[in-house]
C-alpha cells in the first residue's frame, strides 16, 4: 500500500518516537467552518504538548495521506466536495484519485497499515436507533484491527445499548479511563458498564501488550468521558436528539449523511453547547491518547 508521511510524521516513524493517528471526518463533515479548522490544528497541538507526533489521515488525489501539511488541512476545514469514506469507498476513492475524509473506519486501516497503533477521535459509530440495520463499518473494522482507539464511547445518537452487545460480541475490550460506565459522548453517563476501569496511561500500555502477546486481532476501546464541565445534561439531551431525529425522518436523511446532521440539529438546538462539548472531549482524548502512545514506548 503506497502512503505519503508529512516530513513530522516519516521523521517520527525513522526516529520511533511516539504517533497518534487523528482522523478527518470529524474535520470536514463533524465539526462546522471554523470551529473544525480551528480543532484540527488545536488537536496536532494538544498531541505536540504532550511528546507525540500527530498524523492526521486523509485521502487526497487518491494517495492515502498520514501526517498533512496546512493547506491539506484547511482545504479539509472548506471544500464542500470533500468526500466521507467508509472501508466500501476505498476502491472508488483510489481509482478515481477523490480527494476524502476519512472515518474512524478508514483512518484505523490507515493508521495500521501505517504502523501506527494509537488513534485519538470524539465518539465511534454504532448502531442506528430504530433501525437496527444500519450499523457503522466503524464497528466490524474496530473488530478486525489491533489498535487501540481513544473516544468518548459511541455518539448519543446511536443505540448505545445494542453498541455495547455489538462491541462486546466481537471481542472488543472496552476500557473505561477513571469511570466505570460507558461515556455517552456529551454526558459523562450511560446506564452501560466497561469492562474493566482503569486509572493511568501505563495500564493502558499494558493490556494493549498483552493483547498483542495473545495474538487478538480486535482493537481497545479507551473511553474517556468528556470534562465534566462540558457534560450536557441527560434530560436536555434526549429532547433536542428526539427533535432533531424527527426532522431527519420529515426530511428522509439516511445512510451516511445522518449522523452529520444529527450533530448539526443538535448543535442549533442547543445554543452551540453540544458543539462546545464535543470539542472539548475531542481535545481531551486527543491528550490522553498522546500519554498513551508515551507509555507505550517507554515499557
Ligand atoms: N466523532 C465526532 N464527530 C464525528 C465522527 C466522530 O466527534 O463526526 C465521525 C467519525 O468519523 C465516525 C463517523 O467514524 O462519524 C461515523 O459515521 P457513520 O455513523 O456514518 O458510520
Ligand atoms: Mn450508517
Amino acid at each position: 500500500m503506497n502512503l505519503k508521511f508529512n516530513a513530522e510524521v516519516a521523521a517520527a516513524i525513522g526516529d520511533k518516537k511516539p504517533i497518534v493517528a487523528l482522523e478527518s471526518t470529524v474535520i470536514a463533515h463533524g465539526l462546522p467552518f471554523p470551529n473544525n479548522l480551528e480543532t484540527a490544528f488545536n488537536l496536532e497541538k494538544i498531541v505536540r504538548e504532550n511528546g507525540a507526533t500527530p498524523a492526521t489521515i486523509a485521502v487526497f488525489g487518491g494517495e492515502f495521506h498520514v501526517g498533512l501539511n496546512e493547506n491539506q488541512i484547511k482545504q479539509l476545514a472548506d471544500d464542500k466536495t470533500i468526500r466521507k469514506i467508509s472501508r466500501r469507498d476505498l476502491p472508488v476513492a483510489v481509482a478515481r484519485k477523490l480527494n476524502c475524509a476519512t472515518t474512524v473506519a478508514t483512518t484505523a486501516f490507515i493508521a495500521f497499515s501505517a504502523g501506527i497503533k494509537i488513534f485519538a477521535t470524539g465518539g465511534i459509530g454504532g448502531v442506528h436507533r430504530g433501525f437496527s440495520a444500519d450499523v457503522s463499518a466503524d464497528l466490524p473494522e474496530l473488530a478486525n484491527t489491533p489498535i487501540t482507539v481513544v473516544c468518548s464511547g459511541a455518539k448519543i445518537i446511536l443505540d448505545l445499548p445494542a453498541t455495547r452487545e455489538w462491541l462486546e460480541t466481537h471481542g472488543i475490550c472496552v476500557l473505561g479511563f477513571g469511570c466505570d460506565e460507558l461515556p455517552a459522548f456529551y454526558s459523562r453517563t450511560s446506564g452501560l458498564m466497561v469492562d474493566e476501569r482503569i486509572e493511568s496511561a501505563q495500564e493502558v500500555a499494558e493490556i494493549e501488550r498483552a493483547r498483542d502477546e495473545l495474538n487478538l486481532k480486535s482493537a481497545i476501546l479507551l473511553t474517556v468521558p468528556v470534562p465534566a464541565e462540558f457534560e450536557i445534561e441527560a434530560e436536555e439531551l434526549e429532547r433536542i436528539l428526539a427533535e432533531s431525529s424527527k426532522l431527519a425522518d420529515e426530511k428522509k436523511i439516511v445512510g451516511k449523511e445522518i449522523t452529520s446532521f444529527l450533530l448539526a440539529q443538535m448543535s442549533e438546538r442547543s445554543a452551540g453547547k453540544t458543539l462546545a462539548a464535543n470539542i472539548a472531549l475531542l481535545e481531551n482524548n486527543a491528550k490522553v491518547a498522546a500519554q498513551i502512545a508515551v507509555s507505550c514506548k517507554a515499557l
